[in-house]
């Protein structure tokens, strides 16, 4: 079971039961999460149409990009969306553990949220870590023209930083003119899937940030984009990997370069230089598309902190399998001729290129697929899946977390997690524990290649 099941089981899936009076008494006050349209200055020098916003009700302009939203461990949150859009949207807590009823997938979890609709969302979060928010419905337009933020969760026992920063990676498609063109190229998506024009960091290009000379700085990265995998280093000051996915990794690592690739975060501890002004460059050296990521300038006198100071992060639940008695479930993750895309509000692209064990995803429609797999609540799986395409697939699993056991490409660290990088040709084994009841999308997080088929999901009961 979760480590936290009693609180998620209490206050999460009571909720949907309970009279509103009740729910006012035990929830918070619920922040209200708008989603909107508006022109915003994306290229620093023309105002594109169309960008899809999020803001905290009553805030005004100010900072276009979505807000990092924070909650505590173990403590009940509570978001209301209000759909300002002139489509239907929801919205889905990406790596968040918590009742089915709150995932915000359409139609397998609830209905889409129409225009001028609100719905609300209440979970008490299980895990501390970095973690994020976007829509589950016509989702590469909805995240392609900006609907993605951060969730920090705290946990006090965490140790103390001397400045954060936390950066949300992604691109916007533009064209000459600063407006969005066509969000995807069919050719493109059956293959790696279609790039940005346009690459920023917090919706900047190249944006530069103060922090304390000689600190220890927390840097909470998000790869948000629909496609683009990033292969990043720190020049100019130490760093460390404390957390991948949001989960502590078991030993620090110096960071030498890390990939990351959509829907997947990085958190490092930086020991920033000593002497005011210098600068720090994170950098994307994908072979490619290398590039400036993002910058730190060293401000005042030096701290003299040393990451040896950094006690640890405190722990989240592990993924306590049974591998003794673990049921093995082959998952390929092919191309595939077939076409099976329905129309859908939120769902289909109008293309079926990708598939898992054959059977492309038909969008997000009342009647979906049957589900890849039945799992018993509290079994252990062991996920074996095969790429035999010759690109990569960050897997995403909803609701659950897995943790990598062998690969027969590389040495693989044994790291709990919500999204696995599948490299071409991978064979790899993930063990899950089935301990959350419901039905939990599986699917590629390259947006394109979800929703063109890579895209399935596991009943638990
Ligand atoms: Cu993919």
């Amino acid at each position: 079971m979760l480590k936290s099941a009693a609180v998620v089981g209490a206050y999460g899936a009571g909720l949907a039961v309970m009279p509103r009076l009740n729910q006012a008494r035990a929830a918070p006050e619920p922040i209200e999460i708008n989603a909107f349209t508006d022109a915003v200055m994306l290229d620093g020098k023309q105002q594109t149409r169309g960008v899809m916003r999020y803001a905290f009700s009553g805030q005004a302009s100010g900072d276009p990009q979505p807000p990092v939203l924070r909650a505590r461990r173990g403590e009940p949150f509570a978001a209301r969306l209000l759909n300002r859009l002139d489509e239907p949207t929801t919205l889905h807590w990406h790596g968040i553990r918590l009742p089915n009823s709150q995932d915000g997938v359409p139609f397998v979890t609830q209905p889409y949220v129409y225009p001028g609709d609100t719905y609300d969302y209440a979970f008490a979060p299980p895990d501390a870590g970095t973690f994020w928010y976007h829509p589950h419905c016509n989702t590469l337009t909805q995240m392609g023209q900006g609907l993605a933020g951060v969730l920090v969760v705290e946990d006090a026992r965490d140790p103390t930083f001397d400045g954060e920063v936390v950066l949300n990676l992604r691109d916007f498609r533009l064209g000459g003119d600063g407006q969005f063109i066509e969000q995807f190229k069919p050719r493109d998506a059956a293959k790696t899937g279609t790039f940005g024009t346009l690459r920023t960091a917090n919706w900047q290009r190249e944006p530069r940030y103060d922090v304390p000379a000689g600190g220890l700085v927390r840097l909470r990265i998000l790869a948000a984009d629909v496609t683009r995998l990033y292969n990043l280093r720190l020049s100019g000051a130490q760093a460390e990997i404390i957390a991948f996915d949001g989960h502590p990794v078991p030993q620090r690592m110096a960071l030498d370069m890390a990939v990351v690739a959509p829907g997947q975060r990085l958190d490092l501890a930086v020991r920033v230089a000593d002497a005011e002004g210098m600068e720090m460059v994170l950098e994307d050296i994908r072979p490619s598309t290398p590039k400036v990521v993002a910058r730190l300038r060293a401000v005042g006198s030096s701290l003299k902190r040393s990451l040896g100071d950094l006690g640890p992060l405190a722990e989240n639940a592990g993924v306590e399998a049974d591998l003794s008695s673990a049921t093995e479930i082959p998952l390929l993750l092919s191309a595939t001729a077939e076409n099976a895309a329905r129309d859908s509000i939120c769902g289909s692209i109008g293309y079926s290129f990708w598939a898992i064990n054959k059977i492309p995803y038909p969008g997000d429609t009342p009647d979906p697929t049957a589900p890849i797999a039945e799992l018993k609540l509290g079994k252990t799986y062991l996920l074996n899946l095969e790429n035999v395409t010759p690109h990569a697939h960050p897997i995403h699993l909803h609701g659950m977390n897995f943790k990598a056991i062998a690969s027969n490409k590389r040495a693989v660290q044994p790291l709990v997690s919500d999204t696995y990088l599948v490299l071409p040709d991978e064979k790899v084994q993930l063990a899950l524990v089935a301990d959350n009841p419901g039905d939990w999308v599986f699917h590629c997080h390259v947006i394109e290649h979800q929703k063109t088929g890579m895209t399935g999901y596991f009943r638990v009961s």
